[in-house]
């Protein structure tokens, strides 16, 4: 039975690549970091479904400290390792940028543990789009130059350049995937899709009035996360390391995904939508759009959820949420706080 440690196994990514591989049949380990409240809901169903047999098995860790990667590896022998980990939001990396690029440098720290424990483990390291800065001339692929716009997306250069370094220098087979941005109903909700469809819910059901975003001109090229975990797999499962890009190839703008989001629900988004500096980021990659046709010829790797599909999926899952929230709300076990949050 093959074995994979997944850093981030609580994120987005986490989950649907954990599913995907336990479904599989791998033994699945997964990094979490201690944090005052519980933070494994995402995962929560996995768990109830395989922790007892052994397949799904967290360990404490952190990316920031290397003694504990070693000790995974040491105690796990993983064949596969999936770098997930990271303070995966642009704009809080402005707010925190020592700590999210110091995440994305732990990256190397993992790297010599697998270096040092075993070479013949396999690591994917989760590159970005972010790392191009924005489209210049036509679709970004693998020629396209770096042109980093945040501490984000810094740290992310550095942790890609040196997960190549390592292939290319130790012969070790590590890989890196540079993914467009992909969404989900698992998806973070401070990022603008799922704050958009969070809000969409809770209007809805009376719960929200409005909903606050930053800059609604930017384009980005969005996928389904459940395909892109996918494209991970089947590149630790090629026979050579390398790079590879996924996208979907098209590209929409925020206000193209509050059209058809508020759409589905028979409202007018400009009803409902105000925008607010507070959101805004002190510098802004304005578009996006990948090419992954690499991908698609030697993985025979490609999207299958269409634009439409993937905003529908998580609209739908939000209304049911916030259908939820709001029977919680008035036997009063949850407070309304949402238009008070920090998003
Ligand atoms: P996410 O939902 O924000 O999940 C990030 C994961 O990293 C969480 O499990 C988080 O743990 C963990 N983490 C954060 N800092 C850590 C640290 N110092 N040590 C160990 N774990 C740490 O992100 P995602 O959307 O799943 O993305 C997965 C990876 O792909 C990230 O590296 C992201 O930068 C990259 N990526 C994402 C996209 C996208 O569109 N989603 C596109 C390109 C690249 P907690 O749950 O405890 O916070
Ligand atoms: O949803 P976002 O925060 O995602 P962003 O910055 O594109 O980053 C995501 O994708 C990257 C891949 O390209 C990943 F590497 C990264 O980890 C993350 O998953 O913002 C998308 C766009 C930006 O242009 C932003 O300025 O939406 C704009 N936006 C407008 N109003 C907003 C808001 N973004 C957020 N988060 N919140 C708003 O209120």
């Amino acid at each position: 039975m093959p074995k994979a440690l997944i850093t981030g196994i609580t994120g987005q990514d986490g989950y649907y690549l954990s599913k995907l591989l336990l479904k599989k049949g791998y033994e699945v380990y997964g990094t979490i970091r201690r944090s005052s409240t519980i933070n494994t809901a995402r995962i929560d169903p996995l768990i109830s479904e395989y922790e007892k047999e052994g397949k799904l098995n967290l360990i404490y860790s952190n990316l920031l400290d290397p003694s504990s990667l070693t000790n995974i590896l040491n105690t796990t022998q993983p064949d596969e390792v999936y770098n997930l980990a990271a303070q995966s939001h642009v704009k809080v990396s402005f707010e925190n940028p020592v700590y999210a690029t110091e995440t994305s440098f732990g990256s190397l720290g993992l790297l010599e543990a697998i270096r040092n424990s075993d070479k013949q483990i396999k690591f994917y390291q989760a590159s970005s789009s972010e790392m191009f800065g924005g489209v210049t001339d036509g679709m970004l692929d693998l020629n396209s130059d770096f042109d980093p716009k945040s501490p984000y997306a810094a740290g992310k250069v550095f942790a890609h350049n040196i997960t190549k370094i390592y292939r290319e220098s130790y012969n070790m087979f590590a890989v890196n995937g540079i993914l467009f941005n992909h969404e989900s109903p698992h998806r973070g909700e401070t990022f603008v899709t799922r704050k958009i469809t969070r809000a969409i819910g809770r209007i809805v059901n009376g719960i929200q009035s409005k909903v606050t975003l930053g800059n609604l001109e930017a384009t980005r090229d969005w996928g389904f996360a459940g395909d892109y975990v996918e494209g991970m797999y089947l590149m630790l499962q090629h026979d050579k390391p390398d790079d590879w890009i996924l996208a979907t190839g098209e590209s929409h703008s925020i206000k193209d995904f509050l059209k058809l989001a508020f759409g589905f629900v028979n409202l007018n988004w400009e009803d409902y939508v105000e925008t607010s500096e507070k959101y805004y980021r002190p510098n802004e990659v304005h578009d996006l759009i990948g090419d992954a046709s690499k991908a698609k010829k030697e993985l025979n790797w490609s999207p299958e959820v269409s634009f439409d599909e993937l905003v529908k999926m998580m609209v739908d899952y939000d209304l049911n949420l916030a259908k939820q929230e709001k029977v919680l709300i008035k036997e009063n076990l949850l407070q309304p706080t949402w238009e008070n949050y920090i998003l």
